[in-house]
């Protein structure tokens, strides 16, 4: 029988990749994400890899109510989640904590502080009456290392690493194992979305560097996920070569 992976922020970047990754090794695929046209062609792309099914959830994970309503009222036979992948979130703008938009602030703090947990709280008694589980938390290296004009973004990632410590340790007698990923720069519509849709100061972000793309992200979640039963890694930082920490990156310099 199919495992089943449920992925959050599955319409783009890491999400979408760590689909594609799962379909193709035969697990059944749980979709989440806002936008529904993506999340419906994407549920076309995995089902062509056949012999799998594919449920598409379509819910903004701010929204408590939805979240829980829609997640109780999933198929029995998708009840038996076996990994999920806590990857919905996001940047918004870059600014000095006293210049700082309130807005941005709640919107980061509401996906990837709140949105994770209301996801988690839904999913994990599932797991928990199995006695078997694996959580992934899409954290980043910002949530390690402080950069100036991060410190909402980073806050965020920051509870996002502490969170997953408190799931692996709560957890613990559950069975369920828990896996932080702390990525560093990686090209995806991540600075689109923290620009606004600014291309050219997203574009500006890669410049004279090879950042990491969402494949590299997903290699690593599927080798996590595929490590025999007695064996977690908890917590990995991954970054470009070029990227040493979150201050210190060897760009290419333009002749
Ligand atoms: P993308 O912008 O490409 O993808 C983000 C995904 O999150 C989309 O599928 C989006 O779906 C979903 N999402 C955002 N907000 C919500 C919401 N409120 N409700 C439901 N889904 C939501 O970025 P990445 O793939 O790069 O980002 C994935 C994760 O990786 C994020 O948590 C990000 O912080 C983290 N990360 C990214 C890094 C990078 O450099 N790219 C580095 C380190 C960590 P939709 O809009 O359809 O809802
Ligand atoms: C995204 C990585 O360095 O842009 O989480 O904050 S960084």
């Amino acid at each position: 029988m199919n495992k089943t992976i449920m992925i959050t922020g599955a319409t783009s970047g890491f999400g979408k990749a760590i689909a594609l990754i799962f379909a193709k090794h035969g697990y059944n695929i749980i979709i989440t994400g806002r936008r529904k046209e993506r999340l419906d062609a994407l549920e076309k792309e995995l089902l062509g890899y056949g012999k799998i099914s594919v449920l598409s959830l379509n819910f903004d994970v701010r929204n408590q109510n939805k979240v829980a309503s829609v997640i109780e009222a999933i198929p029995d036979e998708w009840r038996a989640i076996d990994i999920l992948v806590n990857n919905a979130g996001l940047a918004a703008g870059m600014g000095h904590i006293d210049t700082g938009l309130i807005d941005d602030w709640d919107r980061m703090i509401d996906t990837n502080v709140k949105g994770l947990l209301y996801v988690t709280r839904a999913v994990a008694p599932l797991m928990v009456a199995r006695n078997c589980g694996h959580i992934f938390n899409i954290g980043s290296i910002a949530g390690k290392e402080i950069y100036e004009n991060g410190n909402v973004y980073c806050a965020s990632k920051s509870a996002v690493d502490s969170l997953s410590k408190a799931m692996r340790i709560d957890l613990l007698k559950n069975n369920i194992k828990v896996t932080h990923i702390a990525p560093g720069m990686a090209e995806t519509e991540f600075s689109l979305v923290r620009f606004k849709g600014d291309k050219d100061k997203a574009g500006a972000v890669y410049k004279g560097f090879e950042p990491l793309v969402a494949d590299d992200i997903a290699n690593i979640v599927y080798y996590c996920a595929t490590l025999p039963t007695h064996v977690c890694i908890n917590d990995l930082v991954v970054t470009p070569v070029q990227q040493a920490s979150a201050y210190y990156s060897n760009r290419f310099i333009n002749p």
